[in-house]
């Protein structure tokens, strides 16, 4: 059997240079979705080189950025005509439900179009130099060649955050998807090349991080490198960013408060709680895994919620009766277990889950939406993130409290404030040291609003104007209308 040609370098499919190779697995029953090219070292730094080509010696960074707008527009509108079969890979490859992911894939399509309006709408800014002799004006151009690592989560999603905004400013990049998620990055490579980006602008390579992925981060030819992922590889390619002083981007999860006052809208509070720890199973980087509760309604509000929890369906992408999904994979469900078992021997009670999925389920890395109550500040499980379908259960009796106990991490990605008082909403939100802060709802998010962390939660911004800001540099041009001589150093005679 022939290699399959899953990387795309300098506009053309290939094969790993070794023939490598690697099955991809779904997750809600490992059935074998596909098999793919696994990049060499070699096979990355190809890739490098054709978008170093595309960028210093192509048409697309100088390109009127309306007409890098266009391209992006087409990309919008050919996700949504293909947007069944892109919905299909994803759920494949990560097990989510068919219907998460076709959300997932409008949310793409909007990704791509918020870009492409903005791409072609700041010329640049004049500055008033205080002197009538001289213009000058700020220029945003592109950085140059983008590394771009992604997730196994939301694959598509969070690379769209980065393709978007790094093709908009005019930047050719390298993609390299979760080993684990490959299968939409590949498609979307196919829908880059039908509307018309160059070749060597849009490259994927595909692999493990560290053979794959590493490169990006380390290669003197890669101006930039924007990561989504774990803190501990976050802060590998930070450091190895370092070495060659590239632009960093990076987003690396949270731990994520979710602040419910007494004079909550009781219901609607419990139902976003659910949706706020077990969407996706909680492997959410905003998931809202720190369920801070005002003491006078924790028995209501947690027992309800241990019973809703209890409720949740479990099942694969295509099971019409299922409302969560698996887990990702064997290793990543055995580090969920150890997490909740850690939780529990440092005293956390279990008010249900705290285990696999048992009978149909035991075909997949399924693990059941957990509650663990009693928490007290310092324990493993409030400190790390867990990215299983698991809520860690706090009290507070003070809005002091409150606030005290969800700014009590080193993340600092997004959090929520459940109250009727105006007043307490806005202040608590003022307090909150996280990126986003939802007043009364859990989860949304929007293309034109700023998304990313405070704290160990990353470096930058995703979507919004500071989306793309991130992959452009700002050139100032300063040009005296009247040259004259400065007579600063005289000259001498001799
Ligand atoms: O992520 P990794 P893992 C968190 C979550 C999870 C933990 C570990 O808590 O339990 O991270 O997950 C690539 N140089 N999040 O191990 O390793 C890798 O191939 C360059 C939060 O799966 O961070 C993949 O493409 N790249 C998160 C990407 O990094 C390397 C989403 C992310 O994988 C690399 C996922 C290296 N040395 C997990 N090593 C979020 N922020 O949403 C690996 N990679």
């Amino acid at each position: 059997m022939s290699s399959p040609a899953t990387l795309f370098i300098d506009g053309a499919w290939v094969p790993a240079s070794d023939g490598g190779t690697r099955d991809i697995r779904c997750p809600a029953d490992g059935t074998l979705v596909g098999t793919v090219s696994e990049a060499t070292t070699e096979d990355v730094q190809l890739a490098i080189a054709a978008a170093r080509r595309a960028f210093d010696a192509g048409r697309w960074p100088g390109l009127a950025a309306a007409e890098r707008g266009d391209a992006l527009l087409k990309v919008a509108s050919a996700l949504e005509a293909r947007k069944d079969e892109f919905a299909r890979a994803e759920s494949l490859d990560t097990g989510k439900r068919l219907v998460e992911s076709e959300i997932d894939m409008d949310d793409i399509a909007n990704c791509f179009r918020y870009f492409g309006k903005l791409a072609g709408q700041d010329a640049g800014r004049l500055v008033d130099a205080g002197n009538s002799n001289v213009v000058s004006r700020i220029a945003y151009e592109p950085v140059g060649v983008c590394g771009l690592i992604a997730p196994w989560n939301y694959p598509l999603l969070q690379a769209a955050w980065k393709v978007a905004p790094a093709l908009a400013a005019g930047n050719t990049f390298v993609l390299k998807p979760s080993e684990l998620t490959p299968h939409t990055a590949i498609l979307l490579m196919d829908v880059l090349a039908q509307v018309g980006v160059p070749d060597g602008v849009a490259n994927l390579v595909l692999g493990a991080g560290p053979v794959a992925g590493a490169p990006l981060s380390e290669h003197p030819d890669v101006d930039l490198v924007s990561f989504t992922g774990g803190l501990a590889t976050g802060t590998r390619v930070a450091a190895a960013a370092a070495a060659t002083v590239k632009k960093v981007a990076l987003e690396l999860g949270g731990k994520n408060p979710n602040v419910v006052f007494a004079d909550a809208d009781f219901d609607a509070a419990l139902d976003n709680a659910l949706n706020a720890a077990f969407v996706h199973s909680g492997q959410v980087c905003s998931a809202g895994s720190r369920l801070i509760v005002e003491e006078s309604i924790h028995d209501a509000f947690v027992d309800a919620l241990v019973r809703r929890a209890q409720s949740i369906r479990l099942g694969g992408p295509f099971d019409p009766e299922a409302e969560a999904g698996p887990l990702i994979s064997a290793g990543h469900r055995d580090k969920v277990s150890a997490y909740v078992q850690r939780g529990l021997d440092e005293g956390a009670v279990l008010r249900c889950g705290g285990a696999w999925g048992d009978g149909e389920l035991a075909e997949g890395y399924y693990y059941l939406p957990t509650v663990l109550d009693e928490v007290k500040s310092g324990m493993s499980v409030v400190i790390e993130e867990g990215f299983g379908p698991i809520v860690t259960v706090e009290t507070f009796r003070t809005e002091d409290d409150a606030v005290f106990i969800a700014n009590d991490t080193a993340y600092g990605l997004a959090g929520a404030v459940w109250t009727q008082d105006a007043g307490k909403a806005q202040r608590v939100a003022a307090k909150l040291r996280h990126g986003t802060v939802w007043i009364n709802d859990y989860h949304p998010y929007l293309p034109q609003a700023e998304w990313g962390g405070f704290g160990r939660s990353g470096v930058g911004r995703e979507l919004g104007p500071s989306g793309l800001a991130e992959y452009q540099e700002a050139k100032h041009i300063y040009q005296n209308l009247q040259p004259a001589v400065t007579g600063w150093f005289p000259t001498h005679e001799r």
